[in-house]
């Protein structure tokens, strides 16, 4: 077997978006796309001798080609040894177990998260560093430049790894292991949860159903749930791994999951309710006809914590993306303990965790987790609910109107206007850029103008500088609008639009959120000039 030297050249796309680069299938099928971007992350990595690196993907389309290219090239370049997913497939929180489990070099995982796959659709890649944790900016600003100059690329000239047995094997001089990442992945999530009051809640006849969304986290979920928790099998729907998730857009949300949306607020509904995404590392937690949003999640859980056996002692700190509401902002001043808030993307919690300022993080994007990886963490999220409603003894529905009627309620919506022409999204934030001399002060229907910006955050630990991660419009009353950009999208652009309001009063917590933020979504349409810019009257999809 002899190690290729193939000349290429740069493409100018490859710039790694909030979460690694994502594109469509085609595009990643062109000669040497994907082998340029691997040359680049290789290029801008030290592989020190005897290295391991972690490998695996959500199971989409193109992502067994895409392992086996990664193999060889991987065994041109020095590493000792490659752990495997079974079948090349890894959910992103496991992938993130198993580089911490085995202290690997780091990992590469090939996902486009949540967004559909097929052939004609998405597939994504991006590399994550020793502590589990995707690359911060600095390495992927340097895998982009890298990117740009690469001249050449170098693969093993060899057969294809079997990857569907588990085992050892040999390519060139590197070591391949194909590994069961369910069973690390369940070990871990036995160490952190009471397995034993989840199994005697689900023995007392406490119903769930769990929609894997025919994406990677059935297998985890039915080990979990069904095989060491005593769920019935059906608590665990598509649960089948597929290579383009059944048709379907595997994005936990009122929206995409409305199979489990319409049985949980159905007839004889379950207690309790939970989707996961393509590479299952987001969530979604309902109740019985009753829908938590992330952003309560992750500050109900903060409250909770010490019911969880991981999280008896207290946690350190917390952190919650910009966007995000800032209802755990108001568990962290309770606890007495520090809340930070980032711009958008996993890869900003990090540093934090690593320093042990902060145990739980979360984003309003369906994303929660906490230090016991360095990923966001789906089945996490809803093995602490279960936890926590286990020993509370409470519906989900109970134990978060309980929450409001102590801290008060964020309410909190998101609205995404998916898919929108580059430049019209881009007007619309230049529009609103240009107010920002006019706006502080103004009065818009019954809200003032405190103030606006384009929010940059300093990180606390390395000191490193991110900006322009989303425009605020703040208001006298701490009522938001903010609105960005999505950093994931492959098909035009996508707008985000969020908005938040702190409600004090619990007579007013039965209102719809849709009902309650009424006159801001108003505003925001009009301070923007949204639906003229984009020639939409409403958005896609509302969280
Ligand atoms: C990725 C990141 C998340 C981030 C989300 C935002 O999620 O991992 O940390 O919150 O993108 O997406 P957007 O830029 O579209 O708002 P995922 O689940 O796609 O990996």
């Amino acid at each position: 077997m002899s190690i290729l030297t193939i000349p290429t050249q740069p493409f100018s796309d490859q710039k790694p978006g909030t979460s690694g680069l994502r594109k469509k299938v085609p595009h990643f099928q062109q000669q040497h796309y994907l082998q340029n971007f691997v040359q680049s992350i290789f290029d801008s990595i030290d592989v020190p001798a005897g290295a391991t690196l972690a490998l695996g993907g959500d199971g989409r389309y193109y992502n067994r080609e895409a392992i086996q290219i990664i193999l060889k090239m991987a065994a041109a370049h020095g590493f000792a040894k490659v752990l495997v997913g079974q079948g090349g497939i890894l959910s992103t929180p496991a992938a993130s177990c198993v580089i911490r489990k085995f202290n690997t070099y780091g990992g590469i995982i090939l996902s486009a998260s949540h967004n559909p796959g097929g052939p004609a659709e998405d597939f994504g890649i991006k590399y994550n560093t020793a502590n589990g944790g995707p690359a911060p900016e600095k390495v992927t600003e340097a895998i982009y430049a890298r990117s740009r100059e690469i001249s050449q690329y170098r693969i093993l000239d060899a057969p294809d790894v079997a990857l569907d047995v588990l085992g050892l094997s040999q390519l060139g001089d590197m070591q391949v292991e194909v590994i069961d990442a369910v069973a690390d992945y369940a070990d871990l999530m036995a160490e952190l949860f009471d397995f034993s009051a989840i199994r005697a809640l689900l023995a007392s006849g406490f119903r769930i159903k769990f929609d894997a969304m025919h994406a990677v986290n059935g297998p985890y979920a039915r080990e979990i749930l069904v095989n060491r928790l005593g769920a019935p099998a059906d608590s665990v729907m598509n649960a089948v791994p597929l290579e383009d998730f059944g048709g379907g857009h595997p994005d936990p949300n009122l929206t995409y999951a409305h199979e489990l949306v319409d049985i949980v607020y159905g007839e004889h509904a379950p207690d309790f309710g939970a989707a996961s995404d393509g590479d299952g590392d987001r969530n979604m937690i309902l109740g019985q006809r009753f829908f938590v949003t992330p952003s309560d999640s992750l500050a109900i859980i903060a409250a909770n914590a010490t019911l969880i056996p991981a999280y008896r002692n207290g946690i350190a700190g917390v952190a919650r993306s910009m966007p995000t509401s800032a209802a755990v902002d108001r568990v962290a001043a309770a606890l007495n303990i520090p809340c930070y808030e980032t711009p958008t993307g996993w890869k900003f919690f990090g540093n934090l965790m690593d320093a042990g300022k902060v145990t739980l993080c979360g984003e309003e994007s369906f994303g929660t987790g906490s230090s016991h990886v360095r990923e966001k963490d789906g089945l996490w999220a809803v093995l602490c609910w279960l936890n926590i409603v286990a020993v509370r003894q409470q519906s989900v529905e109970a134990i978060v109107r309980a929450h409001w009627a102590e801290y008060g309620r964020n309410v909190y919506s998101r609205h995404d206007y998916e898919a929108l022409p580059t430049e019209a999204a881009n007007g619309i934030m230049q529009h609103l850029r240009a107010q920002f001399g006019t706006l502080p002060g103004s009065t818009l229907g019954s809200y003032q103008v405190a103030s606006c910006d384009d929010f940059s955050y300093t990180d606390p630990i390395d000191g490193s500088i991110s900006k322009a991660q989303g425009i605020r419009l703040l208001f006298t009353d701490g009522s938001r609008i903010v609105f960005r950009l999505s950093g994931t999208g492959t098909d035009g652009a996508t707008v985000r639009l969020y908005l938040e309001a702190y409600e004090p009063d619990a007579a007013r917590h039965c209102l719809d959120a849709q009902d309650a933020l009424s006159e801001m979504i108003l505003i925001a349409g009009q301070v923007s000039e949204l639906h003229a810019r984009s020639g939409r009257e409403q958005p896609t999809v509302i969280t």
